[in-house]
């Protein structure tokens, strides 16, 4: 079931659209080459040393926010012309960045990243479609923590935030989930998935000796409205609850 496109050709297949729509994800293999996730993982380990963890204490992964804002290596990749391009043909609405993440699964780090959705958790009313794009800067195989998803999934759009470290969290909100099919999608160092914001999704523990390495960049209706609820990237900034979120910090693309 796996769409797979590359972005050799510089363009998105329609087909690939198409599956997207349909499942809520797709891989796009070389979405950055073999010598660019080189680079952007050199750049992702140090800022793994320098940055704040915002998921401190978690075995699930090291969460490093906005490390766009902190490394201008880093900030290439999170402005990466062909992410943005391709995040636009598949949601098919114009794209605003709402944050980017470094999130660094330690080795042996025995825990899974469990099932759950991105939106509940994020302060946004109006939004048209919201998609992130999860580069692995290392090979990720089903052993270093690659991600699996629920095809479909998408379209539960009334569910409470779902816990990450919660095994069962999902699946007593959505108890039809358990059931459905699902597909795990390792990754090349320079591949990338796509998925909804509303697509129920994990990621499996690193049993390998070596960090995974993924950065993930969430895209968002450049027209999605505040709400004024609590969340990290924005608390503080005075944004206006009603209205876009029209701030350095969520460049339109
Ligand atoms: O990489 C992981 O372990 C989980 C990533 C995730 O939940 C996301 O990108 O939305």
């Amino acid at each position: 079931m796996t769409t797979t496109d590359s972005t050799a050709a510089g363009r998105l297949s329609e087909e690939t659209i198409l599956a997207y729509r349909r499942d809520g994800v797709v891989r796009i293999q070389n979405i950055i080459t073999a010598a660019e996730a080189a680079r952007f993982r050199e750049a992702a380990a140090a800022a793994g040393g320098n940055a704040t963890d915002n998921s401190r204490g978690s075995a699930i992964f090291n969460q490093y926010v906005n490390v766009w804002r902190q490394d201008d290596v880093l900030r290439e990749l999170a402005l990466h012309p062909r992410l943005a391009a391709a995040a636009t043909a598949l949601a098919g609405v114009p794209l605003r960045i709402w944050h980017d993440q470094l999130l660094i699964k330690p080795p042996h780090n025995g825990a899974a990243t469990e099932f759950h959705q991105d939106a509940p958790f994020w302060p946004h009313a109006g939004s048209r479609h919201a998609l992130s794009a999860w580069v692995a800067l290392i090979d990720v195989p089903v052993e270093r923590g690659c991600m699996t998803f629920i095809p479909g999934s998408q379209h539960h759009k009334d569910l409470l935030g779902q816990g990450l470290a919660d095994r069962d969290g999902l699946f007593r909100a959505a108890p039809d989930l358990r059931w459905e099919e699902r597909l795990t999608i390792p990754l090349r160092a320079g591949d990338c998935t796509f998925h909804n914001s509303y697509l129920a999704h994990s990621a499996t523990p690193n049993l390998t000796d070596d960090p995974r390495f993924a950065h993930v960049t969430i895209f968002i209706d450049a027209e999605t409205t505040y709400t004024g609820d609590s969340h990290v990237v924005s608390d503080g900034l005075g944004l206006t609850v009603g209205e876009p979120l029209d701030h350095e910090l969520f460049p339109t693309v």
